[in-house]
């Protein structure tokens, strides 16, 4: 019995493939910054932001940087891969480490364990301040995004950096 191929069908592949091609060329760079979202933390999930604080740069223009502990209350690791504030151009996790800061992409917890960001160690560094949208006493949000989708928000308290301190992560308390 022959293989009828009936033309249709190979228009539409044809269709189908240059309609790939031509979208591969014109793709925009459609940079999705994730925002802030509370309502897209689904009821099963169990993580917990406390300690939650900005710490505004003594000069402006310099970026900031926020703390705070996340605990994994479920029963399989979860990993942060992204994080938004909001009044921040951008947020980077990073680590510091013998002086030196190296921007993170993951960071894993384990089950029933949490993971702090802290002055001198882990944190996040954010750049991009908007001055008019954050200001001490206040607070900002910012959105943790996991490896799986799942979205997190949690509050962040603003605190102005002592006035003529240098931009040290080790030494701000
Ligand atoms: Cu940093």
């Amino acid at each position: 019995m022959p293989l009828i191929r009936p033309a249709a069908a190979s228009l539409t592949l044809a269709l189908a493939l240059f309609a790939l091609s031509g979208c591969k060329q014109e793709a925009p760079k459609t940079e999705a910054k994730a925002r802030a979202s509370a309502s897209a933390t689904p009821s099963t999930f169990k993580a917990d932001v406390s300690g939650g604080r900005l710490i505004l740069p003594a000069v402006k223009g310099n970026p900031g940087a926020a703390y705070f502990t996340v605990r994994n209350e479920t029963t399989g690791t979860m990993a942060i891969t992204a994080i938004a504030v909001d009044g921040a151009g951008k947020a980077e996790m990073h680590q510091t480490m013998g002086g030196e800061m190296t921007p993170v992409d993951r960071i894993d917890i384990a089950p029933g364990t949490a993971v702090t960001f802290e002055p001198g160690k882990l944190h996040v560094m954010l750049f991009d301040l908007a001055a008019d949208k954050l200001k001490p006493a206040a607070a900002a949000t910012m959105t943790l995004t996991f490896a799986n989708g799942d979205k997190l928000s949690a509050p962040l308290e603003i605190e102005a950096m002592g006035a003529g301190a240098a931009h040290d992560m080790g030494d701000m308390h």
